[in-house]
């Protein structure tokens, strides 16, 4: 699959304020800072897709990006980012659990973890919640340019591990530095769209 027009439709917090139910859907999600946005603008081949930050936060909005015309792309916060008020967190938690778990047309949810580290209690918990709605299976491992070969299939069997991950998921070494495994990624998101 070949991505060649790319549309920002809406952002939500709410139910209310999605698009409606009519296209697939394939979600981002990860923890704050992890590579969301950035993998969004590979896979779109554009700097400006979605809005990328050093400082960890940016996306704090449910994002929907329209994809060839015909399914979205949807960028969801991050999660685990520390610097969050209380009411900030329970804010994203019922965001995320709305889309989540009422969205019938959601038909998968790419999991990004940061191939330098071991996956978060968090992040085992967002593996857990997918898997429960049937959306868990594809993992993308970001920042791989950060790591070397070797490290690379340490670590992406670490995160397989961790994360207690079926045998059959896939996870995607993904480098948006390098702009490499886009491609592998691209194959898989074609195949849940089938
Ligand atoms: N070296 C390297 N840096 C990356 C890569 N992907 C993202 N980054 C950097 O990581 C930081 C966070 O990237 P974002 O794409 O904004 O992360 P996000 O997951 O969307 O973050 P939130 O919106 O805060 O949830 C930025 O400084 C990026 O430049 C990568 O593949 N390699
Ligand atoms: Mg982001």
């Amino acid at each position: 699959m070949k991505i060649n027009r790319v549309e920002f439709l809406c952002s939500a917090v709410k139910k209310s304020q999605y698009p409606d139910e009519s296209l697939p859907e394939i979600a981002f999600a990860g923890r704050s800072n992890v590579g969301k946005s950035s993998l969004i603008n590979l896979l779109t081949n554009s700097r400006s897709t979605a809005k990328v930050s050093s400082s960890p936060g940016k996306t704090r909005t449910i994002n929907f990006f329209l994809i060839n015309g015909g399914f979205r792309i949807v960028d969801l916060p991050g999660y685990g980012y520390a610097r969050v008020s209380r009411s900030t967190s329970e804010d994203w938690g019922r965001m995320m659990e709305e889309y989540l778990s009422g969205r019938p047309n959601l038909k998968k949810v790419v999991q990004l973890v940061d191939i330098r580290h071991e996956p978060s209690a968090q992040d085992v918990q967002m593996y857990d919640y997918l898997r429960y709605y049937g959306l868990s299976g594809l993992i993308v491992a970001t920042k791989a340019d950060k790591v070397s070969r070797n490290e690379l299939n340490k670590n992406v069997a670490l995160i397989k591990r961790t994360l207690n991950a079926d045998e059959s998921d896939i996870i995607i070494p993904v480098s948006a530095l390098k702009k490499t495994g886009a491609d592998r990624l691209l194959d898989q998101m074609e195949k849940v769209l089938r």
